[in-house]
């Protein structure tokens, strides 16, 4: 078997428990109203790559662990990525209405129950970590708390929802009605490492601690990881010029079209292709000094990059 056909191979097998998980672990009644529970479902249920939780149960596994084990987490960042999606898509925010190739949920359910499914998924996921794995002796117990943490820190106002405020910032008028300047290069990128980076560190830190890593290995999977959600969300941008709005499930050509700094708009197609492979020759780096160059997870790195959704 080709090397791409077993990293395909071993995503679809992933995703399928993945996929199983997130629909075990959603809420529904009589513990919670139909009305919430279905518009919950909706979303996660619409598809989606499942990077992030892929890469959460990648990392558990390069260390040795117990993918198994990692699998609340990976359920909780995946409740917590597509609540963020259903609250990007609102009016208030990017006002989308196509989302994984589906209407967006406030379109279907409308904007109000859009926000509380956004809030549920948000909290589900850290009552889900703290659940889950059930009878955990005392070092798996551990493992949860700190897990916890890394996911409160990536997901919240130093991590996404931070980046997501710089981003609103960047196409909102003062007074007068003037937009703030474009972003420089290294803004974008710190905007970026906020808005997309920090979840997606938290997924594979996430999954290293929970497969029992050293610190050492859940550094470097973490810096290695940094760079993967920066080759991500350059790719993102490039997509959104070449990719078909078929293709990707949402509206392409949507940032160029709002005056959103991206990477192409800043360094141009091929240059930004470039700096996503160099963002993989630098997690290479980072993950050989702990020899797990050969684990999946840089092939996982590879696939963000040669992706074409
Ligand atoms: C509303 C607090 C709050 C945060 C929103 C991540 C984010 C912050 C908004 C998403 C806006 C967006 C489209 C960003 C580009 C990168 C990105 C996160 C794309 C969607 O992630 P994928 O490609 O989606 O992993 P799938 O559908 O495959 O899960």
């Amino acid at each position: 078997m080709s090397a791409a056909d077993d990293l395909q191979q071993y995503l679809t097998v992933r995703r399928t428990a993945i996929d199983t998980a997130l629909l075990a672990s959603l809420p529904s009644p009589p513990s919670c109203p139909s009305a919430v529970a279905d518009a919950m479902r909706y979303s996660v249920s619409a598809g989606g790559k499942r990077l992030r939780p892929i890469l959460c149960l990648a990392s558990a596994e390069a260390v040795g662990g117990n993918w198994r084990q990692a699998m609340p987490a990976a359920c909780a960042i995946e409740f917590i990525h597509t609540y963020s999606l259903i609250h990007d898509d609102l009016p208030a925010m990017d006002n989308d209405t196509l989302r994984r190739g589906q209407p967006t949920l406030h379109v279907i359910a409308g904007e109000a129950l859009a926000i509380l499914a956004g809030d549920g998924l948000l909290t589900e996921a850290f009552a889900l970590m703290a659940r889950e794995p059930r009878d955990a002796d005392a070092t798996l117990a551990a493992r949860k708390v700190r897990v916890i943490e890394i996911v409160a820190v990536g997901a919240g106002a130093a991590g996404m929802v931070g980046g997501q405020a710089i981003d609103l910032a960047c196409v909102t008028p003062d007074a007068a009605g003037t937009l703030p300047p474009p972003l420089d290069g290294e803004s974008l990128r710190a905007m970026h490492a906020r808005k997309t980076g920090a979840l997606i560190r938290a997924s594979a830190s996430a999954g290293a601690v929970m497969g029992g890593g050293s610190d050492a290995q859940i550094d470097a999977i973490d810096r290695a990881a940094a760079e993967f959600g920066l080759a991500f969300q350059i790719i993102d941008d490039v997509l959104d010029i070449e990719g078909a709005s078929a293709n990707l499930g949402k509206t392409a050509g949507k940032d160029a079209a709002a005056g959103k700094p991206t990477y192409p708009a800043l360094y141009g197609l091929d240059a930004s292709k470039r700096m996503a492979d160099e963002c993989l020759a630098r997690a290479a780096v980072a993950l050989a000094d702990v020899r797990l160059a050969d684990s999946r997870l840089l092939q996982i790195g590879r696939w963000i990059v040669e992706r074409s959704n």
